[in-house]
């Protein structure tokens, strides 16, 4: 492709009366918005280990109190994008977030979406618009535009979790907003257990329409699936599912996507190339992973983040079982048309 002019190449005079009257020459930036053949992530390949992030989280709990917090998170924050943007990539937000024994995170409801996926201790729970689900490790819970959600505590040691959101995209569209609300009345339990085995709940023959009908999926049952999936002599590729709405068969959020890959003892798998950004989180086990140019060495709790079209390949060094969270724009990119593969 041709070298096209520069800023320099033009006259300080016009270029000072274009300035004047807010106008700008497109041809010195065209080769920067638009790159030949695929895009230049700001996102680089990063990875945030737990054994970094636990010690500053927990004294996050000494330093700042939840009143004064509201959430105390700690944000993965993307180099790439300037610490400050607090992005993991270009639309994903991550973060680790805490809550002691007993301490309440009041009720709000926000319109970028949030999943926690919940990393370390027991006796915490979500209630998300009256749904209270129990926050077990492993577990995927949602918390999407506009409901309410709070999280409390009854237990006797830390809760850590992971929250992804959308809100580097929503807050770019400004779109992003917070409602503060009273603490909500527990209606039901929000799990997974009035669907399975291909059937749904139904009142006089007519199924439930809800938008989101499952908000906990229980990491036991999706790990019994995965592991059921690896025994099938039938079963070829990356030992892969997806959280989904079962009533639509969509995916379970409208811009990231969520799903769990396992890898069997010894196991690796290469990824085809995707224009989404991902980010890997390890669920039990250990993973060596290469993205581009770069390896990081996985252990329960780590995260790590991939930029788009990366060369991705999953190692599994180890002799035992491996479950990894991802997370990707793939649900935006595809209702945008924008979504793609490429085979390496
Ligand atoms: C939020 O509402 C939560 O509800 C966590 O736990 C992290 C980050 C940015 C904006 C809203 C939560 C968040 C957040």
């Amino acid at each position: 492709m041709e070298q096209l002019a520069t800023l320099d190449d033009l006259p300080k005079n016009y270029v000072n009366q274009l300035t004047e009257s807010n106008l700008v020459p497109l041809w010195p930036s065209l080769r920067n918005v638009l790159p030949p053949q695929k895009p230049v992530p700001a996102t680089i390949e990063t990875a945030w280990y737990f054994k970094d992030i636990k010690p500053l989280l927990l004294e996050a709990g000494e330093l700042t109190p939840i009143e004064k917090a509201e959430r105390r998170v700690l944000v993965l924050a993307n180099p790439g994008h300037g610490l400050e943007n607090m992005r993991a990539s270009a639309v994903m937000y991550l973060g680790m977030q805490l809550l002691l024994p007993n301490e309440w995170a009041p009720s709000h409801r926000h319109t970028p979406n949030a999943v926690r996926l919940i990393v370390e201790g027991e006796g915490a729970y979500t209630t998300v618009e009256g749904q209270k689900c129990v926050m077990e490790h492993g577990d995927l819970i949602l918390t999407p535009s506009g409901l309410w959600h709070e999280h409390g505590h009854d237990g006797d040691q830390p809760v850590i979790w992971l929250d992804v959101l959308d809100l580097p995209l929503v807050y770019y569209m400004e779109a992003s907003y917070v409602q503060g609300g009273d603490v909500q009345e527990v209606t039901s339990v929000g799990h997974a257990h009035r669907y399975g085995v291909g059937i749904a709940p139904t009142t006089d023959f007519v199924r439930e329409k809800n938008a989101y009908p499952i908000m906990r999926y229980s990491w036991k049952e999706t790990k019994k699936v995965l592991q059921a999936i690896a025994q099938d002599p039938t079963q070829k590729g990356p030992i892969l599912v997806s959280y989904i709405n079962p009533e639509t068969g969509q995916d379970c959020q409208n811009i990231i996507g969520y799903s769990a890959l396992m890898l069997k003892p010894k196991q690796t798998v290469q990824l085809q190339a995707r224009s989404t950004a991902q980010i890997f989180h390890v669920i039990e086990g250990h993973v060596h992973l290469q993205i581009n140019a770069k390896t990081f060495d996985l252990d329960k709790a780590d995260t790590a983040c991939a930029p788009c079209f990366a060369h991705i390949d999953l190692i599994n060094n180890t002799d035992q079982e491996t479950f990894i969270f991802i997370a990707d724009e793939s649900p935006l990119q595809k209702k945008l048309g924008l979504y793609s593969v490429r085979p390496r």
